[in-house]
């Protein structure tokens, strides 16, 4: 079975309010990927995606019974912290896993939709940099830019992308296409929706780091 369609994530009801136990529960297998990408540099992703996850986990559990969605936690941490709000808290740590996950939502998207560098049809580096202009370059300086080249240069080769995506097993890149287009559906619903509310809320932030 497909790595993707094992942690895929829940459909959301009709005002788009997102669980936060669910969102939690699926996210939380995002960072163990890393690891079968065979680069250090990925580690360092790892532990920022992980210090995240570990972030918005900590506020969660103080009170699930309040913090049921992830507008919950938001506002009442605008509410408890209104001097440093959006720059606080699990507030700031979804913001920044929201810019993760649209990573790899344009990512798996630019795979799906079949975009390749036709002279290294093998190399996903076309995918990763898109993801990487759309998503997440605008947030960062210099000095995060040249990680990212770093990055770029041991992503893997998209045939062995493919077949981590397919926990180890060799599966066809069209049967594994169509796992990743199943996938993103209620996945880029949820990341939308966590979008959307950092818009409504005025809750976005443009600096970088
Ligand atoms: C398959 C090939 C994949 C290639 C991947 C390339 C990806 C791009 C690599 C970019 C390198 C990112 C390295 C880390 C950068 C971090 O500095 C930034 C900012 O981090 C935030 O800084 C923290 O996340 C915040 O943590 S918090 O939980 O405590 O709130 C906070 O510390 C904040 C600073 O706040 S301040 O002090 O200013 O108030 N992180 C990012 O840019 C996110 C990077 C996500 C990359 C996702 C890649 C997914 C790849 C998936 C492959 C399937």
């Amino acid at each position: 079975m497909s790595l993707l369609l094992d942690n895929q994530f829940k459909e959301l009801p009709p005002d788009k309010a997102i669980d936060t136990k669910l969102f939690l529960e699926t996210v939380s297998h995002i960072p163990s990927f890393f690891d079968c990408l065979g680069s250090n540099v990925f580690s360092v992703i790892k532990s920022d995606i992980n210090g995240n996850i570990v972030k918005i986990k900590a506020v969660y559990l103080k009170d699930p019974a309040k913090y049921v969605t992830l507008q919950d936690i938001v506002e009442a941490e605008r509410e408890a912290h209104p001097a440093e709000w959006p720059k606080v808290g699990a507030t700031l740590a979804l913001m920044w896993l929201k810019r993760g996950l649209r990573f790899i939502q344009i990512l798996l998207q630019s795979l799906a939709d079949g975009e390749r560098d036709e002279e290294n049809p093998n190399l996903i580096r076309v995918n990763v940099t898109k993801a990487y202009e759309q998503a997440l370059k605008k947030y960062h300086g210099w000095l995060v830019q040249k990680i990212f080249i770093v990055a770029l240069h041991a992503a893997p080769y998209k045939s062995n992308f493919l077949k981590a995506l397919s926990k180890g097993e060799e599966v066809k890149e069209e049967d594994c296409l169509a796992n990743v287009r199943q996938f993103l559906v209620t996945y880029t619903v949820t990341v939308d929706a966590v979008y959307d509310m950092y818009s409504n809320l005025n809750a976005e932030l443009d600096y970088t780091v």
